[in-house]
This record gives C-alpha cells, structure tokens and sequence, in this order.
C-alpha cells in the first residue's frame, strides 16, 4: 500500500511557521501554515501528493517555496530549511524581550490561511474575520449569513468540491458538451486545459461575440441544460458561476467571457496563460513600446492596435519564436 501518511511533513511545515511567526515573518509563517493545512486535507481525503514542483503548486494553498520543501520531504525525509531555521535559534544570543509566541499569534497565522481556503475570501477578508474573533470553520458555519458576501457565500455552499482540482477527462467532457450548446459561434476553453495540463482548477471559456446573441443568452442555455448551477456574478462581458456534470458529480468554477472579435487573439494568448508567461511577454512587449494586454496589442507612443490573425501574428510581432499553449509555462 502506498504510504499516505504525512504526518511527519505536516508537522514540519507548522514547525518552519511557528519559528517564523516568532522571527516576525508573518508572511512566511502564513505560507508554511497554509501548506500544512493543504497537506492535511489531501491526507484527510485519502489523496497521494504528486511529486513534481509544478503539480504540487497546482494544490490550493501549495506555492513555490513549500511545494520544494514537500518536495525535500518526499526524498529525503528532511526540510533543510527547517533545519537551517533551527540552527540559526540555536545560534542567536537570546534578547531581553524575545519576542514570544504566542498561542494566539500561531492560531491568527493558521486561522487566516485557513479561512483563504474558501473560494472568494483574500487575504483581508481573513484578516477581518479574525479581528472579529472568528477562528474556525465551524465559526464561519455559524455566522455564514452575516459575514459571507454572495460570492463567498458560493464558495462556502461548494468548499468541500472547489478544493480539487478537475482531471482532464472530465474537462474532455466540458469541452464536447459546449461544442454542442455553442453550435456555430467561435469559441475555446483556455487556461490550463488548452495548455495540455492533465488537470484544471476551473473551467475558463472564451466566446466571440456574434451578432444577435448575448452572453446571457448562452447562459440561460447552460442553466437550462442543468450544467449551470450557481451564479457567482453575470455582465454584459464576463460570468462566473458553478458547473455541474449532474448531481452525482463534483461541482466546479466556469468563467465564460465574451470577447468582441477584434480582441478574440489577445484574449485567447492572455486566458491561455500561464500566468508567469503573460507576465514574461508583455515585459518583452513593454521593452519594444507596445502594450499587450487581453484586448489588444498596441504601440505605446501613440496607441494604436496591431492587427493580428492568429496568436501566432502576436509572437511574430514582439519578434518571439512560437510556442505553442503546452509550452508556455513560463
Ligand atoms: N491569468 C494571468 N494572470 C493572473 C491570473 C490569470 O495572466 N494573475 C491568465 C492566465 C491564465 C488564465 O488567466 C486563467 O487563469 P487561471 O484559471 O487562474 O489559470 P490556469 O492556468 O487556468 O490554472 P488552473 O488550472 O488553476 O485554472
Ligand atoms: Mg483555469
């Protein structure tokens, strides 16, 4: 059988938190914290952590530096940095006024990266809640109605299913059941899914404006299919909501947006992603005096738009060599 049992880990990422609430890094401590608590639930859940940085970083509340530690762990059993930080205690001559820990300061850390769990709530929304003396998940249960705006209160309904992540056969799934609800008009999955990724955090879909149809429209098809089933919120350009197979099914985050024609290249280069790339391409973009962004490609001088016919005309325009959407990670 294979070896499920993390508690050594999850007890050596709240170890690396403590000390570094005790050395006031609040930042750092929130982060251990948070992968502790992500290690937790996929243990809860009976689950295996994967054993690549980037799949270990696709784990709500897993980011670059803890994902290396998990991945430290899982070979040697060790977390240099935990060591390092033990050394460094060891080493320091002990103020007058250390700073003590504290049980509050350590239940502030763990409460604020847990109450970021829920889908909708940022950093200072926990913050806030835990100013106002909210700790647990059992007390978000109990003062869910005055504290939750509609969108968080969506992501409390579905906490347990927007926690895992989507496998690509299901997205397979999505993707032939909007093919045929969109019938004619231009349209794609984007995000992870079009970067070949073996699995998703959300459903992000692109449609190009047409004529005669509405973005509503398209909804009040989906909602009619029974595949839409919560609305989060709804523009003239952009919905986010909840999708379902059936009820047998996890439920999951779509975002549908509706892109007028003249942007459909920039949107699908900036909703393929990833994120780490956009950022590297517009940084070129910006260092030859064009602004690339999810509407257009323009020349900073003076405004005015590049036309492109494909995403390949964009990489072509910033003088880039072509990557297809499973190679831009970075
Ligand atoms: N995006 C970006 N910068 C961000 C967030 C998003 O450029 N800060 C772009 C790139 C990806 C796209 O939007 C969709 O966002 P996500 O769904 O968050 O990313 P993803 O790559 O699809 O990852 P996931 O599998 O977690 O959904
Ligand atoms: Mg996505």
């Amino acid at each position: 059988m294979a070896d499920k049992n993390y508690d050594d880990l999850i007890q050596k990422l709240a170890d690396i938190a403590q000390i570094y609430i005790k050395i006031n890094q609040e930042f750092r401590a929130r982060a251990f914290s948070g992968a502790a608590t992500a290690v937790q639930f996929k243990q809860n859940a009976g689950q295996i952590l994967p054993n690549t940085e980037k799949e270990l970083k696709k784990i709500p509340g897993i980011g670059a530096s803890t994902a290396k530690a998990i991945i430290e762990w899982q070979q040697s059993g060790q977390i240099q940095r935990l060591l390092e930080l033990r050394e460094k205690q060891k080493e320091e001559i002990v103020p007058v006024a250390q700073p003590q820990l504290t049980a509050a300061e350590i239940e502030k850390v763990n409460s604020i990266a847990l109450f970021e769990t829920i889908h909708g709530v940022g950093e200072k929304t926990a913050e806030k809640w835990y100013a106002e003396g909210l700790r647990t998940l059992d007390d978000v249960q109990t003062y869910k109605v005055q504290i939750l705006t509609h969108a968080q209160r969506i992501g409390w309904k579905w906490y347990h299913h927007l926690l895992q992540r989507i496998p690509r056969t299901e997205m397979d799934t999505y993707h032939s059941l909007l093919g045929q609800a969109l019938g004619n008009l231009r349209w794609e999955i984007a995000g992870s899914y079009r970067r070949d990724l073996p699995d998703s955090g959300d459903v992000d879909i692109l449609i190009e404006a047409k004529t005669g149809y509405t973005l509503d429209h398209i909804v009040q098809h989906l909602i009619a299919q029974k595949l839409l089933v919560d609305k989060i919120s709804q523009g003239p350009t952009k919905y986010m909501g909840i999708i379902r197979l059936s009820p047998q099914h996890i439920a999951r985050r779509i975002d549908i947006r509706w892109i007028p024609a003249i942007s459909w290249w920039p949107a699908l280069l900036y909703f393929t992603g990833s994120g780490d790339f956009n950022k590297r391409m517009r940084a070129i973009a910006k260092s030859q005096g064009y602004i690339l962004n999810e509407y257009s490609l323009s020349i900073e001088a003076n405004d005015q738009i590049i036309a492109v016919n494909s995403e390949q005309d964009l990489f072509a325009a910033l003088d880039m060599d072509y990557l297809t959407p499973a190679q831009r990670y970075e």
